[in-house]
C-alpha cells in the first residue's frame, strides 16, 4: 500500500487536531475546512471505501458521527450539520481512506431551503 496520510494521522505519525479517538475510529479537524468545526471521522485501520469496512467498524463510524455532530454543532453555535461521504474518486474522494465529513451549517449559509 502506498503511504496514506489518514493512516499516518491515526497512528500519530502525522499531526492533526484530534477531537476523539478510540480503538476503531478517530475524529479530527479537516485541514481545509468548509466551515468552523469541520470534522472528519475515519476508521483507524485502512479501508478505501465505505463498502470495504467490516460491519463493526461501519457501525462505530456511524456511532461517532451521531455522537459528534450535535456536540460540534453546539461547540461552534451552528444551526445544523451536513454529514456525508465522498465514496470513490469520481464522487470527489481525494483521500483514499474512508472519512465521514461533519460540516457545521448556519442559517442563511445557503444550505437550507
Ligand atoms: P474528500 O474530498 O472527501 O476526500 O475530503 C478530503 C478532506 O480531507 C478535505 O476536506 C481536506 C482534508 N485533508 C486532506 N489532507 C489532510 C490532512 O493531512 N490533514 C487533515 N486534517 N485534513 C486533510
Amino acid at each position: 500500500m502506498t503511504e496514506c496520510i489518514f493512516c499516518a494521522i491515526a497512528t500519530g505519525d502525522a499531526p492533526a487536531t484530534t477531537i476523539r479517538k478510540d480503538d476503531r475510529t478517530m475524529a479530527f479537524l479537516d485541514a481545509n475546512p468548509l466551515a468552523p468545526g469541520h470534522t472528519l471521522v475515519i476508521p483507524t485501520t485502512h479501508a478505501e471505501r465505505l463498502e470495504d469496512l467490516d460491519p463493526e467498524t461501519a457501525h462505530a463510524i456511524m456511532d461517532r458521527l451521531r455522537e459528534l455532530a450535535p456536540a460540534i454543532e453546539a461547540a461552534v453555535d451552528a444551526d445544523a450539520t451536513t454529514i456525508g461521504f465522498n465514496n470513490g474518486r469520481a464522487a470527489g474522494q481525494e483521500v483514499p481512506h474512508v472519512h465521514g465529513h461533519i460540516i457545521p451549517r448556519f442559517d442563511g449559509d445557503g444550505g437550507g431551503p
